[in-house]
């Protein structure tokens, strides 16, 4: 007879939960070494139940975090899986309804990032004996809908568990794919709240210690030999490092490809410190926020070697980046989807054991010298732009770059700078000098406001060795802030750079850019003659709002100030907030790449007449590359 265990569906899950770990290249971890909650009618005495009888009884080892924001806790978990290269994350429970759905945002997040988060919404009754229960919607077509199906496009795997015995095909294939580096993304498995306390007999082998292999997916020797041939006939290739560089570990393997060949490394925000900044081979951020140097290059290359990256608009500058009528793509990437992106020649592998096949067959090959010489004459003299950024003396307030700038000089090179949205993701990927894979934190596949301090809390987790520091606009810091709590109730210590420029500097920018005058893009007194949002600035003290929320804050004004602050922050063990202010015009970085933003195509409005003249003719350099 087979053992069992009489447990409720909330207990086995943990116990489950606490029992998996990942394995790659030899190392073992937990796969979820913790939970993140808010509880509700929905989980309380469920997951909550089961969580409390872990944490009091040693029943399973899931230590569980109270967040203040469930969007918050998911970017928690994706902040620490992001710097676990995507072999550890944690499980989020969350009540029914409104808990549920405010963890939407943070799985579209997960998945667009391919980054692994385990969401455990919880759900309506499976019975249905109370319908509609708080907070259940009631859809008059279908007795079987719940918020939760709001779940289905945004998780890579999506269950609904409505009998116990259906948690043991969904719990296992839900760690099938958070550990598939080409399926992992946002897993979710819905919890009915009458199932997450039913008790049920499950098979012991169920709680047994599991571990689930990440492996390294080599290449097919015959696409190494073509990607090769690509390579060898190329007079001006670049190289296009993506994420997939950093998640599968490829940096000593990028840089001897890089020394051995001389090939140009472009980055994108999730490669960005993938090969170190001051490498020779190294030329920056590439796209529509790209350096002088990486665009100039991807214009005249002929072919490109793309390595782990999902080539979003931002890094093809909207498919105009690439300028060659001819030019080729090599894509090597662990996902077909992307291994194929733009006609090329893919190379489906892991990105160390693809760089290492295609290393081999290209033994004793070298670029161009004189393309080298082109590409390093070209990073220097966008070195040269980076330091005048850096320095440029702007008044009464500090130019942003000039803040950014002093951060740069005074972090350390393994402290880590988080980023997500508003101008700052722009300026960083054009002036940033990371010499870390990990030391450019940059969410930009999702841009999600809101994600920055939330996700600090995670970061810090997962390397308490590192300093982690938050850069944060006005915007985002309004959008979620709360998290500051979450940090000081947990004793993590995170520096947040909050940089208050009184509304949104980079859609602001945008908007004049597109003939739309910057409409609705200021936090101002709505001003009582033009009845627009452009009146005196608003009160608002965000250095008093978190220091409201228990952090300690220091007011920095200008840029020496701000070097100063920094330094003291370093020095500080609590959550530490510098509050800077910037200009919101600026001056910016020179822009290099275009990004593809329509325009109306008629107008009363002279501005849009104008703007949308220029559209069109940026229009015309777009293309797909076939
Ligand atoms: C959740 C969310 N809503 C809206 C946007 C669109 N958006 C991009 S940047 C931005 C403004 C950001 O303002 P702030 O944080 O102050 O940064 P700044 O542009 O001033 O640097 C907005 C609204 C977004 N990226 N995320
Ligand atoms: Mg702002």
């Amino acid at each position: 007879m087979t053992e069992t265990v009489r447990l409720t569906t909330a207990q086995a899950l943990v116990r489950f939960l606490a029992a998996q770990y990942s394995e790659r290249d030899g190392v073992e971890q937990r796969l979820i070494p913790a939970v993140w909650g808010i509880f509700g009618h929905g989980n309380v005495a469920g997951i909550g139940q089961a969580l409390l009888q872990a944490a009091t009884t040693g029943d399973a080892d899931l230590p569980y975090h109270l967040a203040r924001n469930e969007q918050g806790m998911v970017h928690a978990s994706v902040g620490f899986a992001k710097m676990r290269d995507r072999l550890q994350t944690f499980a989020c429970t969350a009540s029914t309804g409104p808990g549920s759905t405010n963890m939407v945002t943070g799985a579209a997040l997960a998945t667009t990032n391919r980054i692994p988060v385990l969401l455990l919404p919880s759900d309506m009754f499976a019975t249905r004996a109370p319908d509609p229960v708080l907070q259940q919607l009631e859809d008059a077509r279908a007795g079987d809908v719940s918020v939760n199906d709001a779940f289905r496009p945004v998780s890579k795997y999506w269950d609904r568990v409505t009998r116990p015995e259906q948690l043991v095909p969904a719990a296992l294939a839900a760690m099938r794919v958070l550990t598939d580096p080409v399926e992992t993304g946002a897993v979710t498995l819905c919890l009915p709240q009458d199932v997450q306390a039913e008790a049920h007999d499950w098979p012991a082998g169920f709680f047994r210690r599991r571990v689930w292999h990440v492996d390294r997916p080599q290449p097919d020797p015959a696409a190494v030999a073509r990607a090769a041939e690509a390579l060898r006939g190329a007079r001006r290739p670049l190289i296009v490092a993506g994420g997939g560089v950093v998640y599968s570990g490829a940096m000593a393997e990028l840089r001897a490809f890089a020394d051995a060949t001389g090939v140009p490394v472009a980055d994108t925000h999730a490669g960005k410190g993938a090969l170190a900044w001051d490498h020779p081979c190294a030329v920056g951020g590439l796209g529509s926020t790209g350096t002088g140097a990486a665009n100039t290059l991807a214009r005249e290359a002929d072919v490109v070697l793309g390595i782990g990256t999902r080539y979003s608009d931002f890094t093809t500058a909207s498919h105009t980046v690439f300028g060659d009528p001819d030019v080729r793509f090599v894509n090597l990437n662990v996902a077909r989807l992307d291994a194929a992106k733009h006609s090329a020649v893919q190379l489906v592998a892991d990105a160390r054991a693809g760089l290492e096949a295609l290393g081999a067959e290209l033994a004793g090959w070298r670029a161009d010298a004189g393309h080298r010489r082109r590409a390093r004459g070209l990073a220097e003299e966008w070195a040269r732009v980076t330091d005048a950024c850096y320095r440029v003396e702007h008044g009464p307030l500090p130019a942003q770059t000039a803040v950014l700038g002093a951060l740069n000089e005074t972090l350390d090179p393994r402290d880590v700078v988080i980023n997500a949205a508003g101008s700052m993701p722009g300026d960083l990927q054009m002036l940033w000098r990371a010499s870390d894979p990990k030391a450019y934190h940059v969410e930009y596949a999702y841009s999600c406001m809101g994600y920055e301090i939330a996700s600090g809390t995670g970061v810090k987790m997962a390397d308490p060795s590192r300093e982690v520091v938050v850069l944060v606009g006005d915007g985002s810091y309004l959008m979620m802030a709360q998290e500051i709590a979450t940090m000081v109730s947990e004793g993590i210590k995170v520096i947040i750079v909050v940089v208050q420029n009184h509304g949104f500097a980079s859609i602001g920018s945008l908007s004049d850019s597109l003939g739309s005058q910057r409409f609705g893009t200021a936090y101002r007194y709505r001003d009582t003659e033009s009845g627009l949002l452009d009146g005196g600035v608003l009160p608002v003290d965000l250095a008093a709002n978190a220091a409201s929320l228990g952090a300690r804050v220091i007011r920095a004004e200008g840029v020496e100030e701000f070097r100063e602050a920094v330094e003291r922050a370093k020095a500080a063990d609590t959550t530490t907030v510098v509050h800077v202010e910037t200009d919101l015009y600026g001056p910016n970085p020179p822009s290099q790449g275009w990004w593809d933003v329509p325009v109306s195509e008629v107008s009363d409005l002279e501005s849009t007449r104008r703007a949308h003249a220029a559209y069109t003719d940026a229009k015309r350099t777009q293309r797909h590359y076939l």
